[in-house]
């Protein structure tokens, strides 16, 4: 990974972070990306998100998938072996549904979780392995989102791509749509896409999903900025700031934001910036984008791909699709 020592510091911050922050808050309104929920906090309260009440996006996707893993296995393997990779170090509960329909059908699994972090590969592959006896997990350290090169199938094998977890809509849409070229690209004719979407809904679901009771959202929406003191050595006070869900039917997405209560002033000592909050300034942490009924579909087809069958739960809140590469 390349790392950039900046003026003032002796840390050593990777140079996307660095060019990230630097870009997002020196911008008006100030944002930034998603993608840095994600150290080790913010994956532990992501993970409890997956588990409120009112969080319906992960339960509502699991329901469907499994009611539904022996008709997807079956239609993405046609007559062949299946091997299956994901984008994403393996979405816990809900590729295991998978993986054991495929492991029943044919005993042994090729399972590839592709990510950026070896060290959740490494987890992965250890808990899969051990839970699932038949599957054999081939890890790949790669960025998914510049593209993804698999080894060509053996004779006999297709290749069913996992993207669940709605993680798409956390791409604007023409990054989501260029994210699914390049998983088009990186598979042969024949092989799958299984792609999980979160849909339009009423406003107060959508909202209280990510502005929950308890407060986990809020906490992890803060936590972007504890991690900026550590790895930067900014003095942000996270409890300075409000977390803020804001549904935005014009754009069809929910935003995240931190909204600052008191006007202050912020020192960000590895990128030797100084910034100035208003009272009532935020910065955007996020956008999760909700689609309408087969606007999943239409964007498959522009990738490359033949949606095959698209499965939702009765209140029609999620749609799993399943596409075939052309
Ligand atoms: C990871 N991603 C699909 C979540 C979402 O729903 O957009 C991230 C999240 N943000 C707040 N709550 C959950």
């Amino acid at each position: 990974m390349t790392t950039t020592a900046l003026p003032q510091t002796s840390l050593q911050i990777p140079e996307h972070t660095a060019s990230a922050v630097c870009e997002g808050l020196a911008s008006r309104p100030k944002w930034l990306p998603s993608w840095l929920f994600y150290d080790a906090e913010g994956s532990r309260l992501f993970d409890q998100i997956t588990e409120l009440p009112e969080y319906y996006v992960t339960r509502t996707e699991r329901s469907i998938l499994a009611a539904r893993a022996e008709e997807i296995i079956g239609l993405a393997a046609g007559g062949d072996a299946l091997r299956i990779v994901e984008l994403g170090a393996g979405s816990a509960d809900k590729t295991r549904l998978l993986l054991s329909t495929a492991v029943d059908r044919q005993d042994t699994v090729f399972y590839e979780p592709v990510d950026v972090c070896a060290s959740a590969l490494e987890e992965a592959r250890e808990r899969i392995e051990r839970e699932i006896p038949g599957v054999i997990v081939s890890p790949r350290v790669q960025d998914y989102t510049k593209g993804m090169e698999l080894d060509p199938p053996n004779p006999g094998e297709r290749r069913l791509a996992l993207y669940i977890g709605s993680s798409i809509g956390n791409f604007e849409p023409e990054e989501a749509e260029l994210l699914l070229e390049r998983v088009r690209d990186a598979l042969a004719p024949g092989d799958s896409l299984l792609l999980g979407v979160d849909l339009v809904k009423d406003r107060a679901t959508l909202l209280a999903a990510y502005d929950d009771a308890a407060g986990v959202t809020a906490a992890f929406n803060r936590n972007v900025l504890v991690r900026l003191n550590r790895e930067l050595g900014s003095n942000f006070d996270p409890e300075a700031f409000t977390h803020r869900a804001v549904w935005n039917r014009f754009r069809s997405r929910i935003e995240m934001h931190l909204a600052n209560l008191l006007p202050q002033t912020v020192q960000i000592p590895a990128l030797d910036m100084r910034l100035e909050f208003s009272a009532g300034e935020t910065i955007h942490t996020e956008n999760s984008y909700k689609y309408q009924p087969g606007q999943a579909e239409a964007m498959l087809v522009e990738a490359g791909f033949d949606p095959a069958t698209t499965w939702t739960d009765e209140k029609g809140w999620f749609a799993v699709c399943l596409a075939r590469a052309n």
